[in-house]
């Protein structure tokens, strides 16, 4: 297979092309590997792994420090959900770039309730339909994009619901790296009956064993399920003891078990006070496995930002205990099917935090006692006494069915209102048999009785009896292809190939070509007329199916910020486009050659009532590489340098430019000043003989030129694009 080319589109057509023949390149799961003490930037950092190839770094640190883009040593989760595989494709690849190393992919609503697994390529409902082909495509493409970055990516999905075995069996396969398998939740939250679903978890821990499959738990679920999440952290640690346990039992190395802990509390509730004790209280429990930091769900609002800092607190807890995978939730959770931008900010969020976080334990320590190690203590004190119950019950069945789990009530408090389950009911009951004296599988990972000495082959190698399984035998698995002539990606890709390395392109969320946009407004008024007044303006705008999104009161009466969606049906024609030219730099050489000889004087300062002056000292500072490193001299005239002083001091030194510099732009006060500095050297008699280049944040340079100026540069300029700009607008007057 051609590997990837940064500068191009992956193919999905590549990846769908005999792809009846591919073969995973690796089974089993990857753990990043830890490099001490690496040096980068000029730093030393003590929780990293190794760099990537090719990665995309936080803004930071693509505009300050020359794309610095350290890794943490956790792997990263991101969790996709759009619906359709062949989209979901692409935001892998963006996720990788931006620090993703576990790939999950959410499933499509209901699928645990199917018998068996389904084949093809259909379309879902808040996830995609699991199927050999879809895994198939996401491990191959997978197996491209982790060679183009150059770290190892785990491919995740579900061993659960009814299909449970036949599910692992396909997963191990397909190398699949990690799945969530815990019967607790088939019974809990999707009604399977109890019997059914730990007789499967059997069969599929065992095969997820075999696959070196890491195993992570469904415990994160109580947790989003009770009223009051912080009430459930005894039964989470029972939930956690009981599946740890039985996979350890089922032939799953610790190394590849994996607790999914949410800390239960956000803020405005003092959120630390919670999740720090619970934290503790898991490691002392359970140290030998591993744990997977799920961000808190339970109290995401539509808010991106407040999202973004549970989030980051939950993080704070991961590193002053210890994480071995975080995950990110979208901050877009609380309001969409996650969008492309959203599952990488959220990769963001959790590689700036982490490596901001790097080597915090080696500074402080966790108090050995008092209130966080009491706390800790009760916590299991009451998760033993839960389990002490449940045995007294008769065990877990019993105890399901007397309604013990997911009771609003801190335990030993009970308010009788736990989710409860009949032994005998749910879907699939009755459907488990004892096996036959005679019974044989010729499979070799396998649960339990398995009757192979009456062929004369012991239990591991019961699969030579029929010359090998499909674990030994690629050749031996059915690969269907689609089944359904009317859903599949197939007419999916005709549908939208109008839009697929075309010239013609369209704002997207989740699918190509979806058309989605969103609008951020503020409207000053209270927030049930915002809301009306936000979707008419956004159907001004010709947006369609037009939503709000999110809500926020920024006073009762003075104002509401709201979000809208909508779909903006217009395709850009890329081959119609003005593309300005780039504002490229000339080499060090180039701008010596031409500054050596002839050199130039410039005056500078930043302008009107503006006292922001770290920008431009960057801009002029040799330090910083600035335009001094090329002999350009310079007369800075300081901070709130009035507009005619600009223009006096640049006659009165002969200078050859001017450079203004501005971060304040209320009411466009950057430009109405330009203009004023171009209007006083004209009224001087001097603008032909002065190039007039204004700087900021907030600067668009087509604007600054029509407010007078001959250039002008916005964020991330460096000195060398100044130097470059003196240089050719000096050749184009010569
Ligand atoms: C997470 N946000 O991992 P259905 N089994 C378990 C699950 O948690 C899930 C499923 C199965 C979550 C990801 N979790 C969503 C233990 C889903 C999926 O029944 O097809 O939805 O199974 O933090």
């Amino acid at each position: 297979m051609k590997q990837l080319d940064p500068n191009k589109k992956l193919d999905i057509h590549e990846i769908l092309k005999d792809l009846d023949q591919y073969a995973p390149k690796r089974r089993g799961w990857t753990w990043r590997k830890h490099e001490e003490n690496l040096e980068m930037g000029g730093h030393i950092y003590h929780q990293a792994t190794t760099p990537l190839k090719n990665s995309v770094a936080t803004q930071a640190g693509v505009e300050y420090f020359d794309n610095l883009d350290p890794q943490p040593i956790e792997s990263i989760t991101t969790e996709i959900a759009s619906g359709r595989f062949e989209d979901d494709i692409r935001r892998m690849r963006m996720a990788a770039w931006h620090g993703a190393d576990h790939i999950m992919v959410i499933r499509t609503a209901g699928q645990s309730h199917y018998d068996g697994l389904i084949e093809g390529t259909p379309q879902g409902i808040g996830g995609v339909p699991i199927t050999r082909k879809q895994v198939r495509a996401h491990r191959k493409a997978l197996d491209l994009i982790e060679e183009e970055v150059g770290r190892e990516i785990n491919y995740h999905s579900y061993v659960s619901g009814v299909a449970g075995p036949e599910i692992a069996v396909m997963f191990a396969e397909e190398g699949v790296n990690g799945a969530h398998q815990d019967p607790q939740y088939n019974v809990l939250y999707r009604n399977i009956n109890m019997v059914r679903s730990y007789v499967d978890a059997a069969e599929s821990k065992k095969i997820m064993a075999w696959a070196d499959i890491n195993q992570i738990d469904g415990a994160h679920n109580a947790n989003a399920t009770a009223r009051d999440a912080w009430k459930v952290m005894p039964e989470l640690m029972v939930q956690h003891a009981i599946n740890s346990w039985f996979s350890e039992k089922s032939g799953i190395l610790p190394n590849n078990i994996s607790l999914s802990t949410v800390p239960p509390t956000a803020s405005p509730i003092p959120t630390l006070r919670y999740d720090l004790p619970y934290a503790v209280a898991l490691r002392d429990f359970f140290g030998k496995y591993k744990m997977r930091a799920q961000m808190n769900t339970k109290y995401v609002t539509s808010s991106s930002r407040e999202a973004t800092v549970t989030h980051v607190l939950n993080m704070l807890i991961s590193r002053l205990t210890n994480a071995d995978i975080q995950s990110t939730i979208t901050p877009d959770e609380g309001r969409n099917v996650p969008w492309h931008m959203f599952n990488i900010e959220a990769c963001d969020t959790a590689k700036q935090t982490l490596v901001g976080l790097d080597g915090l334990m080696e500074m402080i320590d966790l108090k050995p006692d008092g209130v966080l190690r009491q706390k800790a203590r009760e916590i299991k004190q009451r998760a033993i006494l839960y389990l002490e119950e449940m045995i007294e019950m008769g065990g877990y069945f019993e105890s399901v069915e007397r309604g013990m789990f997911v009771d609003s009530g801190e335990y030993p408090e009970r308010n009788g209102d736990g989710i409860a389950r009949h032994i005998d009911g749910g879907i699939g009951a009755g459907t488990v048999y004892k096996r036959e004296a005679n019974y044989m599988a010729p499979v070799c990972a396998h649960f339990g009785y398995n009757n192979t000495d009456q062929y004369g082959v012991s239990h591991q190698d019961a699969c030579d009896l029929i010359g090998g399984c499909t674990f030994d035998d690629r050749s031996k698995i059915q690969f269907i292809d689609e089944l359904d002539p009317e859903d599949n990606v197939e007419l999916r890709l005709k549908e939208k190939e109008a839009y697929r390395n075309t010239n013609l392109i369209m704002p997207e969320v989740q699918w190509l070509a979806d058309g989605t946009v969103t609008v951020d407004l503020f409207v000053p008024v209270d927030q049930q007329i915002a809301k009306a007044a936000a979707i008419e303006i956004a159907e001004k705008m010709n947006l369609t199916e037009v939503e709000v999104i999110h809500v926020e009161v920024m006073h009762p009466s003075e104002g509401t910020r709201v979000q809208v969606k909508g779909i903006l049906n217009h395709a850009v024609d890329i081959d119609k486009l003005e593309i300005p030219k780039e504002n490229g730099a000339m080499s060090d050489d180039e701008l010596w050659a031409e500054l050596e000889d002839s050199p130039m004087k410039v005056v500078a300062g930043t302008i009107g009532e503006d006292e922001h002056s770290v920008g431009l000292r960057e801009i002029i500072d040799i330090k910083h590489g600035g335009i001094e490193k090329w002999g350009i001299e310079v007369e800075y005239l300081g901070t709130s340098v009035p507009i005619q002083k600009f223009v006096d001091a640049a006659i009165e030194i002969d200078a050859d430019a001017i450079l203004i510099s501005s971060i304040i732009s209320h009411d466009d006060i950057h430009y109405k000043n330009m203009q004023k500095v171009h209007d006083y050297a004209v009224e001087r008699g001097v603008r032909d003989k002065l190039i007039l280049i204004a700087g900021g944040t907030q600067v668009t340079p087509e604007f600054a030129v029509e407010s007078g100026m001959d250039a002008g540069f916005g964020r991330g300029t460096k000195g060398a694009h100044v130097a470059t700009a003196l240089v050719e607008k000096r050749r184009e007057r010569a």
